[in-house]
């Protein structure tokens, strides 16, 4: 297997969080997303994912971009350790959550809505304040939805969920967001970060990390 990935890119360390989680080996292959402009818009890229972004995956004949839908497909093809609860309104309350982050947080954050700030007369501070504030209002939500989670998002091992938290908190420390109002987030991100499938997908332990 092969992933199209950056190291900072925090979609792409959902799905390595997941290649980890079920022992999958694979080929990094890094796509610097500011380089010359990005190597997401070069065109053997875009060949592979038309919307300019990573993570592409390939197996075999297969191409696939979206996060989740990557993982979706890894839990299908590789069910072991699975990712998803066995429970059909379990596995519907994991990816409300991965959801929650992936398509209410993460798509505020990215370069290319940065940049569009940018080009519109938005300073760093403000694009800072951006990005502070989303976050807040997303992970404010996703708190209360782990109201009964423990040291997982869900049950009592790493999941979907977890493949998108600990990247979002990532994401949040990088800009400064204290976690103090979020204690179910910090507790979760805690955990997962003591295991080793967590660690060696984190952003500083990548092949391309600067
Ligand atoms: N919904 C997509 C989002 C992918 C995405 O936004 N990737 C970012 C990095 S985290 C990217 O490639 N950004 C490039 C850009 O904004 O130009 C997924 O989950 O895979």
């Amino acid at each position: 297997m092969r992933l199209y990935t950056y190291f900072r890119s925090s979609a792409a360390f959902r799905v390595r969080i997941a290649l980890n989680l079920k022992q999958l080996a694979y080929e990094a292959v890094p796509v610097h997303l500011l380089r010359g402009g990005g190597e997401q818009y070069a065109e053997a890229f875009v060949a592979r994912s038309p919307a300019h972004l990573v993570p592409v995956l390939e197996d075999g004949s297969l191409t696939l971009t979206q996060s989740l839908a990557i993982i979706e497909y890894l839990e299908e093809r590789y069910p072991q350790p699975p990712l998803l609860p066995a429970a059909t309104a379990e596995r519907a309350r994991v990816r409300e959550l991965a959801l929650s982050i992936a398509c209410d947080i993460h798509p505020l954050n990215n370069l290319r809505v940065l940049r569009t700030l940018q080009e519109s007369g938005i300073d760093e501070p403000g694009r800072q304040k951006w990005l502070r504030h989303w976050i807040g209002i997303g992970f404010a939500a996703v708190e209360r939805l782990l109201a009964d989670a423990g040291e997982y998002c869900h049950g009592d091992a790493p999941g979907m969920a977890d493949c998108c938290l600990v990247p979002q908190v990532f994401n949040a420390l990088r800009v400064g967001c204290a976690l103090d109002p979020y204690p179910r987030i910090a507790r979760i991100h805690h955990h997962c970060t003591q295991l080793g499938a967590f660690q060696r997908a984190a952003p500083a332990a990548q092949a391309d990390a600067e």
